[in-house]
């Protein structure tokens, strides 16, 4: 696959779009080991970073917890304001923030731009959010006594992102732990870090701008170690983490032993089942943009596809059809739909899971290594498999779609939920029955149940996250901010009597 630029263009390009957003890239001493940053397009070097060091981070989060204490003071609007914004920033330099995450992390153009505009979505919402941090009143069940809760800011907020959603992901968590009076520390993903400083420098302006305080909001780069000093970090009162389940698991015993908060975003095996009556083109279209979009690296992307035993022959035929026409390639061009992975060794564990499946006697559609002159590009897979078993069961994060026919929707949804991971699922049918039943309590077990579109590409006005193995966690729309805030329930006594609670007599 050869690159639209040289190599040392792309260096160039988001060295240019750095200096543009004001980016001063931290730069490595000459002992230290730098954070190498590549480009997926061609793995060429786009730069060299100095990472945080333990020390750094505590005054960092030093900072955050000094600083914290005036921020929770500023009213929610006018903290609204300045994501607002923010915001509004983000809108004006939306181009290149795209080509940046294109250029670091390999996404296609519109993906891309999309994923900017999730952020500007996020800050719109979180906006009008600061004037409805909402709390219940409750009638009480004492006379001249007043029960309600309030809300207040928590506390210094940790945010670990993963290199798929090198923004996006950020600001469901920021813009809304911003609003609700929160401090800020992020961990980007050391393969993204690029994206994350140039999004941050936007926050900083904003905030300067505004006449706040630039700890308010900080990013630290490096590997799992500095996470997890993070993550262990008195100051921190929320950890949000998005990425893998092991990573997931080991955030969320670290907060519960120091019974912090954790948010946690993890893996997916996506499902869909098609039904008899779908309308089929439109799951065509469905079931390719969430299987092999963003070449198959997003947590919502399809894995599994359970298909009605009368179309399956129909659908596996049309579905082997597009996929040998899907354009594969360098992610800057306008016809690429599917880009590279992000290195060699999610390369690898595609190889490996095709590998397995075919051991287990499947069939697999694609999935060849494409010569590209360094970026990691595969052709999408389509893998019909002999059973619910093997790779199938697991996340493997590239563009791997498995097949199963089913002949009973009760089955179809036994499989679904038959997965570790609980975040997304879809059915295409016209059958209102087989919809409601889906999305119902006997329907699939995932915090993300669809019809008629496919498993990826959530609206940030829906809470977002699952169950199971993705952690539980809920970021981005509904009620998510209420995980930022902490709740008291106030009782307030407005009388000259002291009745107590449920009749108790104790009269000194
Ligand atoms: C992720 O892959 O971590 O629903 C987030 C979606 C996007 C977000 C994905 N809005 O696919």
């Amino acid at each position: 696959m050869p690159s639209t630029k040289p190599s040392t263009e792309y260096a160039a390009t988001a060295a240019r779009i750095l200096q543009t957003l004001g980016v001063v890239l931290p730069a490595p001493a000459g002992h230290d080991a730098p954070l190498f940053v590549h480009s997926p397009i061609d793995g060429s070097r786009l730069a060299a970073l100095a990472c945080t060091t333990v020390p750094r981070l505590q005054a960092q989060l030093a900072q955050a917890q000094c600083v914290q204490a005036d921020w929770q003071q500023v009213p929610a609007p006018q903290r609204g304001a300045v994501v607002r914004s923010f915001g509004a920033l983000v809108r004006q330099h939306k181009a290149a923030l795209a080509e940046l995450i294109s250029l670091e992390v390999g996404k296609i153009r519109s993906e891309s731009l999309g994923e900017v505009q999730e952020v500007i979505d996020m800050c719109d919402f979180a906006q009008g959010l600061s004037r409805q941090l909402y709390g219940l009143t409750m009638p009480s069940e004492r006379p001249e006594h007043h029960l309600r809760e309030t809300w207040h800011p928590l506390g210094v907020v940790g945010i670990v992102t993963a290199f798929n959603f090198p923004m996006a992901v950020w600001a469901w968590n920021a813009a809304l732990a911003l609003v609700c009076g929160n401090a800020l520390v992020w961990k980007p993903s050391e393969k993204a870090p690029l994206s994350a400083l140039a999004l941050h420098r936007l926050l900083q302006q904003a905030l300067q701008e505004a006449g706040h305080a630039a700890a308010i909001s900080s990013v630290v780069l490096g590997h799992g170690a500095l996470g997890q000093a993070l993550v262990e970090a008195p100051e921190v009162r929320l950890v949000s983490a998005t990425g893998s389940s092991r990573m997931g698991r080991a955030v969320g015993q670290a907060c519960a032993r120091h019974f912090k908060r954790s948010l946690l975003e993890l893996g997916g095996n996506n499902a869909a089942v098609v039904c008899p009556s779908a309308d089929l083109a439109l799951a065509l279209r469905a079931i390719v943009f969430a299987a092999a979009g963003t070449a198959g690296q997003r947590c919502t992307t399809l894995r599994r596809l359970f298909i009605h035993q009368s179309l399956y022959a129909d659908l596996v035929q049309r579905l082997q059809t597009v996929y040998a026409r899907l354009p594969v390639g360098n992610p800057l061009a306008a016809d690429t739909l599917v880009g590279p992975l992000v290195d060699n060794l999610a390369l690898e564990a595609m190889q490996v899971a095709l590998l397995e499946a075919q051991a287990l006697g499947a069939t697999v559609h694609g999935g060849q290594v494409v010569a590209s002159g360094g970026g990691s590009y595969v052709r999408p897979a389509l893998v019909e498999m002999p059973g619910h078993s093997g790779p199938m069961l697991r996340e493997t994060f590239a563009p791997v779609l498995y097949l199963l026919p089913f002949a009973d929707l009760h089955e179809a949804i036994a499989l679904v939920n038959a997965s570790e991971h609980g975040l997304s699922a879809s059915i295409f049918t016209n059958d209102l029955r087989e919809a409601e039943l889906f999305c119902s309590a006997r329907g699939a077990d995932c915090g993300i149940v669809n019809v008629n579109i496919g498993t990826s590409g959530a609206e940030i006005g829906g809470a977002f996250g699952g169950e199971k193995a993705t952690g539980g966690g809920r970021e981005a729309g509904s009620d998510a901010w209420k995980g930022y805030m902490r709740r008291a329930t106030n009782t307030v006594n407005y009388g000259h009597s002291l009745p107590l609670a449920q009749g108790v007599q104790f009269d000194v």
